[in-house]
């Protein structure tokens, strides 16, 4: 029986990076070979991280989606290795990969389309007994940053995660392994990403821990004078993550772990 997800990850914890991906904007390919992959995870949890996201299919805007069966060669390998040793979240869509990955281990599921891209994930996740993210998104990867719309992007992305809960709970899902995440990115503008991280409180009021993952997005380039960037620095990705801290996010997903845990820590004892 696991923890409640608040207990098992407390704010703030830092969820490291590990996409095994020849493609993702942020780091694309450097982890793409299993022993990179593998030794990226180890440098992660050795820097603080309380797990390691791995994940076999790119997410960025534009990008086309994977088949189980590659999503699976890829991971596969670099879970083997990690199992035992490094807490490991699987960042998939599909009920088959989910299901190999917790076989080997993986004590989350971050599901990018918040159950809603593979009917049968959520059983998985109910009968493994497993934390679940679910995440935002409006569109689909390919075509989501065409041209993102919403009256009010808050209260939308509140009202998408409070339904998307009561699928989970419906499905069999504990309410206490659930955490959710607006989606930075997934469907938005630079100006909608900012706005969701000002009013983080109205997400935490929904009661269930709130993941952010700005590491590295583009909106973080473009606000610094890029308009064209495809991804953002350390140092702005830094402090889009304690902004969130402070503002109520519980697990921050980064890519520069050493840095994120640094600046947090550093935070929290100056918010205590
Ligand atoms: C897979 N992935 C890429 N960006 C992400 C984010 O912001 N949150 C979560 N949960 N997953 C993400």
């Amino acid at each position: 029986m696991r923890a409640p997800i608040e207990t098992r990850f407390p704010r703030p914890s830092v969820m490291g990076v590990v996409n095994v991906t020849p493609d993702s904007f942020s780091d694309g390919g450097v982890n793409f070979d299993p022993s990179d992959a593998v030794a990226a995870a180890r440098r992660m949890l050795a820097e603080g991280a309380a797990i390691v996201d791995v994940g076999g299919e790119s997410t960025r805007p534009g990008a086309d989606g994977v088949g189980a069966d590659e999503e699976l060669r890829r991971v596969v390998p670099v879970l083997e290795a990690l199992a035992g040793d490094v807490p490991v979240s699987i960042d998939t869509s599909k009920a088959r990969v989910a299901s190999r990955a917790l076989e080997l281990g993986a004590e989350l599921v971050n599901d990018v389309t918040a159950l809603r891209g593979d009917g049968a994930l959520a059983e998985v996740v109910a009968e493994s007994g497993a934390y679940v993210c679910l995440m935002h998104m409006q569109g689909e990867p390919r075509t989501m940053q065409a041209e993102p719309r919403y009256d009010d992007v808050v209260s939308e992305v509140r009202s998408f995660l409070e339904e998307r809960v009561r699928f989970a709970v419906d499905a069999g899902i504990a309410e206490e392994r659930i955490c959710l995440d607006p989606g930075i990115g997934f469907g938005k503008t630079v100006e909608h990403n900012f706005e969701l991280v000002r009013r983080l409180g109205e997400l935490t009021a929904v009661g269930r821990p709130v993941v952010v993952g700005f590491s590295r997005k583009s909106s973080l380039g473009r606000l610094l004078g890029d308009p064209s960037a495809t991804t953002g620095s350390v140092a702005a990705s830094v402090g889009a993550a304690v902004a969130a801290y402070q503002r109520g996010a519980t697990i921050l997903r980064a890519h520069d772990v050493r840095e994120h845990v640094e600046a947090l820590t550093a935070a929290r004892a100056v918010l205590a």
